[in-house]
């Protein structure tokens, strides 16, 4: 049986990372293997790409271009990881996906919506996330989290607050339009908190399906 493929969005110092770990964790503690990997990257071919895209290198040839190298990274990230585990019947979390590129470069960047779905057709042709966890925090609590870590910041983390503002209003955009799909998380809140309203959208999302299916029939 194909696994599932779980995507989680949103802006800078969300905590992503974070709760990508702990549904893993949980997932893997029910027996699903798990694959967990991010974007840019989770590839050779894309970590290469990731490089020069963070380093702000592809920068000064547009957004257009810009959107075309996400595109290329992702085309490969999903031909060698994604697809294959998916199709093995792994479940695949990751760390940004398409909504990354639709809200970043087409509803910041002003990327012609059309080329940024044909990007998307050639590049994940099945691999459509059956689940988007939004995570939605405040612009300052975010980019608080990110400069406590103390590192320098990246291309996109260094933008002013203005376009933190615009991003995370396009992210919840992208939740209204996609309600079936995507399902908005406060991750203002503790990080065992987050962890909990995310365990119970893959509960009941996901993981009720399977145990209907893997529940011994009643005798008839
Ligand atoms: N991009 C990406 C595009 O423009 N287009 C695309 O198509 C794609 C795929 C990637 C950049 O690329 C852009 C978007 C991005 O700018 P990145 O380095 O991968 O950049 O960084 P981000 O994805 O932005 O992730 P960050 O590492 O900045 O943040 P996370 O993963 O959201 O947050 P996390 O878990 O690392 O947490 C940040 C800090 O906060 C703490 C953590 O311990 C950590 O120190 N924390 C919490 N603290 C308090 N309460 C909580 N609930 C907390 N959760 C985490």
């Amino acid at each position: 049986m194909r696994g599932k493929f779980i995507t989680f969005e949103g802006g800078e110092g969300a905590g992503k990372s974070t709760q990508v770990t702990r549904l893993a964790d949980r997932l893997r503690v029910r027996g699903i293997e798990v694959v967990t990997t991010r974007e840019p990257g989770g590839s050779p071919g894309a970590e290469a790409m990731r490089m020069l895209l963070l380093e702000g290198v592809v920068k000064p040839l547009g957004p257009t271009a810009e959107t075309m190298i996400f595109a290329a990274a992702r085309d490969d990230h999903v031909h060698t990881v994604i697809e294959p585990a998916l199709a093995r019947g792994a479940w695949v979390i990751c760390d940004r996906f398409i909504d990354s590129t639709r809200v970043y470069q087409g509803a910041l960047g002003n990327v012609d919506r059309r080329i940024i779905r044909a990007l998307e057709r050639v590049t994940i042709a099945d691999a459509m996330p059956n689940l988007t966890f939004v995570l939605d925090v405040p612009v300052e609590v975010g980019l608080a989290r990110v400069k406590g870590r103390g590192e320098a910041s990246d291309r996109f983390e260094s933008e002013d607050t203005e376009f933190h503002i615009q991003l995370r209003e396009a992210f919840r955009d992208v939740v209204q339009a996609e309600p079936e799909r995507c399902v908005l998380i406060d991750a203002s809140q503790q990080a065992d908190a987050v962890t909990a309203r995310i365990w119970l959208a893959v509960t009941e999302r996901l993981l009720k399906d399977r145990v209907a299916r893997t529940a011994p029939r009643a005798a008839s």
